[in-house]
């Protein structure tokens, strides 16, 4: 009885298995995501090892979920400087029918709703209707680092790399809707991209921001990514860039627009109306394990920072210099100083701030520390940002899982 349940189950995942790989195998782009080698990454939680996949126009990243794809950013990427490669950025979607191709000469952009005049417009027109932006920006998933929520939360086990940093060029959303005439009455704007869900039950992936924000300079349609198209994976071949704002927002194959003349619901705003909101109260937070009275959407990115040239459990040589380096961020105020305390948290030491690529990009900071006794020490990094707001020693908690912020400590040995 138990032997024939046991077959039963091998069976069932041997066939899982195939439908898997023919599933993959009959879509253009997807066509390869093949484990690489037994790779693991180092970082684990309680469901595993993480092992490396291989995507098209993607180095191995670590595989979160494989229907539909989930991929993080090893972590030792962002030790390789401010811009994150297209190669190694991460891929987050929702629903398992996602574009397998994408013809660039059909492709259109609807632009509907409560405007004077609806349109469709194509790439080439897109990138007439006004002077292209350039602008850095970080892309962090409001779920980066869950994986370190404690007590633990549902949703993916994520570590750091749930985030990257990218030159993004586009035209003003702006623009597009002035040209389609925005109504008086205009109160938010819905995003769509052309992912689908498989069964009809299930809530598409839609967004949605409020009109002022929407007619805010900096939001873009972005077709550009660190000089190339946008890799399909990451929403080729447009993505609403929201600046400042949780990667929740950035719609991806963004296929239409629609401008609502009352607040975004239905079915089909299950992201806005029951997913993707934190605690609506000043912390954002609740006590572990209890859950919120109220909530709100999530929205701007907290201050954070990382030592990228170090990882825990490294070792360093005693009386010795070596330089730290790491990123830091915020949503837009500007990083003002990074402090660096490699005991602990006693003393804290200001770093060497890089160069300022824009006020919603990765920081790059620098410092060179020695260690005068040998032994295990804890490395802290603490960001705050122009506006006076600081990292927290301690992480706080909600039910998501969502917006860590705490200041990051790394256990490092000196022999
Ligand atoms: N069309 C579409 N856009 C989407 C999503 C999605 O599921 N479908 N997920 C969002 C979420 S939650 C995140 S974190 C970012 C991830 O962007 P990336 O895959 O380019 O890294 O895409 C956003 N845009
Ligand atoms: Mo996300």
């Amino acid at each position: 009885m138990a032997e024939k349940e046991l077959e039963l189950r091998i069976a069932r995942r041997a066939f899982l298995k195939k439908a898997g790989i023919a599933a993959v195998v009959g879509s253009p782009l997807i066509h390869s995501a093949i484990r690489a080698s037994g790779v693991e990454e180092p970082i684990r939680f309680a469901d595993g090892p993480r092992q490396l996949v291989k995507y098209p126009q993607k180095r191995p990243l670590i595989g979160v979920t494989a229907r539909p794809p989930h991929l993080e950013t090893p972590f030792a990427v962002f030790n390789e400087g401010p811009i994150t490669p297209n190669d190694a950025f991460f891929v987050r979607y929702h629903l398992a029918n996602i574009p397998r191709s994408i013809d660039p000469a059909t492709y259109r952009l609807a632009v509907k709703g409560a405007v004077g005049k609806p349109l469709a417009l194509s790439l080439a027109d897109l990138k007439a209707l006004a002077e292209p932006v350039s602008l850095v920006a970080v892309n962090q998933c409001s779920g980066n680092s869950r994986g370190f929520s404690t007590p633990r939360v549902f949703g993916a086990q994520l570590a750091n790399g749930a985030m990257g940093n990218a030159r993004w060029v586009g035209v003003p959303l702006k623009a597009v809707l002035e040209k389609a005439g925005v109504a008086a009455s205009a109160v938010q704007v819905a995003f769509n991209g052309l992912d689908t869900a498989v069964l009809p039950g299930t809530p598409d992936f839609r967004k949605a921001l409020d009109i002022e924000h929407a007619l805010s300079p900096e939001v873009l349609l972005a077709w550009g990514m660190n000089g190339e198209d946008i890799p399909f994976l990451n929403g080729y071949p447009l993505k609403l860039v929201v600046p400042g704002y949780f990667g929740t927002y950035w719609i991806k194959h963004l296929s239409e627009i629609e401008v609502l003349d009352r607040a975004f619901d239905g079915h089909d705003a299950f992201y806005m109306t029951k997913g993707y909101r934190v605690p609506d109260n000043d912390c954002l937070c609740v006590a572990p394990g209890t859950a919120a009275a109220s909530t709100r959407p999530i929205s701007t990115l907290p201050v954070r920072s990382f030592i990228t040239s170090l990882v825990s459990g490294a070792t360093v040589p005693v009386e010795h210099t070596v330089e730290l380096k790491g990123i830091a961020f915020d949503s837009g105020a500007g990083i003002e100083k990074v402090e660096i305390s490699i005991d602990g948290g006693k003393r804290w030491r200001n770093a060497v701030l890089g160069k300022d690529l824009g006020r919603y990009s990765f920081r790059e900071w620098r410092l060179p520390i020695s260690f005068a006794s040998k032994g295990p020490k804890v490395l802290m990094v603490r960001a705050s940002n122009r506006q006076g707001e600081v990292q927290p020693a301690v992480a706080d908690w909600n039910p998501g899982g969502y917006r860590r912020h705490a200041i990051e400590s790394t256990s490092i040995v000196v022999v």
